[in-house]
């Protein structure tokens, strides 16, 4: 089963993790500022644990996968530089301890390590699908939020997705609808914590 077709069926876990109170709140400008920075901090740290779980995926990967695992590693650490600046014009600590949702998902990315590279592609399209989604549901956004509504929905983003589509359908796993369920339950549970709800 291509990975563009996992979405429709698991629709209830796909709606709660890309049409979230929070991306309601950050189209309406309705989220909190501090309910914002909290999930920005913990955003920060999941990318850097998400950088090493990809460098770890494009160490074992074959060979047609290579370039667009390449590719998003090095726009992690730009990420990575852009999550610094804008939590030092913000004043927020990044250092500041990972709450019980970043912890868990960063456990799942560890388990994912351990897993055959065909189930970690799969995985890290989901994860990068769902911000394309969450993100875009969110569109245009608040002018407080909208330079990050635009950092998930530019074209570039999207063709990373489609390119991360194309590597995990060359490759499939043996049962894509688990994956792609725990990473699904990994991203509510995100922002169920950015809501305090977590
Ligand atoms: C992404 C993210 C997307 N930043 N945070 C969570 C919890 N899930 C997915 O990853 P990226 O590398 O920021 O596009």
């Amino acid at each position: 089963v291509p990975v563009d077709e996992l979405l429709s069926r698991s629709p209830d876990a796909w709606r709660e993790a890309t049409a979230h109170p929070f991306l309601t709140g950050v189209r309406e400008g309705t989220v909190p500022v501090a309910a914002f920075d909290t999930w920005l901090v913990q955003d920060a740290r999941f990318v850097a644990d998400l950088l090493r779980f990809q460098a770890r995926l494009l160490a074992r990967a074959p060979r047609p996968a290579q370039a667009v695992l390449a590719g998003g590693l090095v726009a992690l650490v730009e990420e990575l530089a852009w999550f610094e600046q804008l939590a030092a014009a913000r004043g927020l600590d990044l250092a500041a301890p990972a709450l019980p949702a970043t912890t868990g998902y960063a456990e799942l990315l560890a388990r994912l390590d351990d897993a055959d590279v065909p189930t970690g592609l799969t995985a890290l399209w989901t994860i990068e699908r769902t911000y394309l989604d969450a993100w875009s549901g969110a569109l245009p956004g608040a002018p407080q939020y909208r330079e990050f509504v635009e950092h998930w929905t530019v074209p570039g983003f999207a063709g990373y997705v489609a390119g991360l589509a194309a590597a995990a359908d060359a490759f499939p796993p043996a049962d894509p609808d688990a994956v792609f369920a725990e990473v699904v339950a990994a991203e509510i549970v995100f922002w169920d914590m950015a809501m305090g709800a977590a």
